[in-house]
């Protein structure tokens, strides 16, 4: 029986509720200051989360919903750098947001990093989202030095195929030299939990307003939250035991799990 060495986050969804309330302000934000009446509602952003990567969601608006958009083809030579110069100002805006503190970790993230690294467990990160944005979660939430926590922070467009592809898990198991067998993957969405478990990554999820009704098939277990001590998670698919809340033994107990 392989023994559980590594854990490998996912960002938007997992370790933080990013996505209603801080990327998708962010894009109206910066929609706002390019002079587009675009506005990105609570709704139709759950729409345009099919696709990860910002720039990408960009494009899909455009292409899908929008159709008499006509570029400016004295400022872009393409919809590519329309949407990769929008994109920068709206990850300049996500980054006020979370340097004011207004995206918490979600429940029970900071106690199990926290346990995992006292248990020895080696940490690992593997999103979609810009790596600013992540060091910035992880300053604004756990100090800067919590940044050193992670052994491989892997993001955004360091991998040619973003999530469902399985190459952000892959590409991080190169960095640490580490077996699938000897990791566990923690995810929220459809596309993440296709990403690790293409990369034959078992699966914890926790879901969130979003992906609640995603198709999770395939994953370890799906809660709700990870849960406190005096908060228990619920179980809302696959068998937790006698454990109430996620902690390094019930994870011990998932990677045996066949
Ligand atoms: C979620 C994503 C990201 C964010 C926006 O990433 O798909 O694109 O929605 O961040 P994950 P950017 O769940 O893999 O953490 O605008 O920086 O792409
Ligand atoms: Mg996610």
């Amino acid at each position: 029986m392989s023994k559980l060495e590594a854990l490998i986050f996912d960002v938007d969804g997992t370790l933080a509720d990013t996505e209603r309330d801080g990327h998708r302000v962010a894009f109206n934000q910066a929609f706002d200051e390019a002079g587009l009446d675009w506005d990105w509602t609570v709704e139709l952003y759950g729409e345009l989360l099919q696709v990860t990567g910002g720039k990408e969601r960009i494009r899909l608006y455009v292409e899908k919903f929008l159709k008499d958009f006509e570029l400016d083809e004295e400022l872009f030579k393409d919809l590519a750098e329309f949407a990769a110069r929008l994109h920068k100002r709206k990850t300049h805006f996500y980054l006020e947001l979370l340097q004011s503190g207004a995206i918490p970790l979600r429940p029970g993230v900071e106690r199990l990093i926290n346990e995992a690294r006292e248990a020895g467990l080696r940490l690992a990160i593997s999103t979609t989202t810009t790596p600013a944005n992540v060091t910035y979660l992880l300053s604004a939430t756990l100090g800067k030095e919590s940044i050193d926590w992670f052994e491989v922070i892997a993001a955004g467009d360091i991998v040619p195929a973003k999530k469902p592809a399985p190459d952000i898990y892959t590409w991080a198991m190169e960095q640490m030299n580490i077996k699938p067998e000897n990791c566990l993957a923690f995810e929220d969405s459809l596309n993440g939990v296709k990403s690790s478990l293409a990369a034959n990554l078992k699966t914890l999820i926790t879901v969130n307003g979003y992906t609640k009704d995603d198709d999770f098939s395939g994953a370890v277990l799906v809660l709700d939250q990870y849960g406190e001590p005096n908060a228990p998670f619920k179980v809302l698919d696959g068998d937790a035991g006698d454990f109430s809340h996620v902690n390094v033994a019930m994870l011990k107990m998932l990677h045996e799990q066949t």
